[in-house]
């Protein structure tokens, strides 16, 4: 039985274009001898020309972070000595190391903000640095929440409700359902209630979020959820109390509901 097949019937084995399997050879790439004027491959060269090209590459390696604890008092300290760059430097390598960044968010940057929280109330901390330090989350959180390529699962809306200026957390929110592949619009904060339901009309989201951090602002999430949804938008409260993993979980699964009941239609 010969051990050479066919140019042709190397490329048909491969999967490609006759041409494609000529420029390989000519390329060196895959191995062959010429006979006359024709080409023909060994059986050998071809089974390990073909596992070689279509094995499956090893999906990179998620970065393991052994301490959070370690990791989130670090940025901590980054946060009230001012150290923009380190800081973002932090949270970008854990991006980069292919982490989620609902864990950099939950682990890292809310736990030192609950840390800044605490100092600040009980006057260990001024309000100069407070404010510095969310500054910072808010640029890093501004730069790393890109819209993520691909189909988007649908479109959100995120706000807060009027009287909460808490944007940091809503902007948690939003780099949170980016990197999850929703279409995000970013409204910040204390944007009129009328207007919220007249720029949802136009931009027609799936989703309205608002993010309630302030608990005075609690009512006024409440009237502007019942009004929005009187226009036809579902709305998702959360903020303090909750989390962004929740909040990726809530609007997942809000989102399977309305596909299974626009199939069954
Ligand atoms: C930064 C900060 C500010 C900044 C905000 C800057 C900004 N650009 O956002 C400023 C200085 C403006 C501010 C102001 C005030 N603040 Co303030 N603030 C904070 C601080 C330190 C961090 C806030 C934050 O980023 N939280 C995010 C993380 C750290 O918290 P988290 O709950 O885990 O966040 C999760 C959820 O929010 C979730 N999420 C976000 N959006 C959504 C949406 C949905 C649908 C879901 C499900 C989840 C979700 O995602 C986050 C991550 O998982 C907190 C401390 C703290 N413990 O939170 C105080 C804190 C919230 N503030 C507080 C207070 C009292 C105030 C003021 C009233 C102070 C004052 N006397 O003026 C004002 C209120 C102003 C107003 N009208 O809103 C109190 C609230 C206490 C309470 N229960 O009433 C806190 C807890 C501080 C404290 N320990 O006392 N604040």
């Amino acid at each position: 039985m010969t051990q050479y097949v066919e140019l042709a019937d190397a490329a048909e084995i491969l999967g490609v274009h006759y041409q494609t399997a000529y420029r390989w050879i000519r390329e060196g790439v895959l191995k062959a001898e010429k006979v006359g004027t024709r080409y023909r491959v060994h059986k050998s060269d071809l089974a390990a020309f073909r596992d070689a090209r279509y094995s499956p590459i090893p999906p990179p390696e998620v970065t393991k972070v052994r301490d959070w604890e370690v990791l989130s008092q670090h940025f901590y300290t980054n946060l009230i000595t001012g150290s923009a760059s380190n800081a973002k430097d932090q949270f970008e390598r854990l991006l980069v190391g292919g982490l989620d960044i609902v864990e950099a968010i939950e682990k890292m940057m809310a736990p030192a903000l609950y840390e800044i929280g605490q100092e600040w109330t009980t006057g260990c901390l001024s309000v100069a640095v407070e404010h510095r330090a969310s500054r910072i989350c808010c640029h890093i959180l501004e730069t790393a929440s890109y819209q993520r390529r691909g189909r988007p699962h649908g479109k959100v809306v995120v706000t807060t409700p009027v009287g909460d200026e808490h944007e940091l957390p809503s902007m948690m929110a939003t780099a949170s359902l980016r990197f999850h592949h929703w279409l995000v619009q970013h409204l910040g904060s204390q944007v009129p209630m009328q207007d919220l339901v007249d720029f949802a009309k136009t931009d027609k989201p799936d989703f309205v979020v608002l993010s309630v951090t302030n608990p005075k602002a609690r009512p006024s999430a409440l009237i502007t959820k019942e009004l929005l949804e009187e226009n036809g938008f579902r709305t998702i409260v959360g903020g303090m109390g909750s989390s962004v993993s929740e909040l990726i979980q809530t609007i997942q699964s809000a989102h399977g509901e309305v596909d299974i009941d626009s199939i069954a239609q």
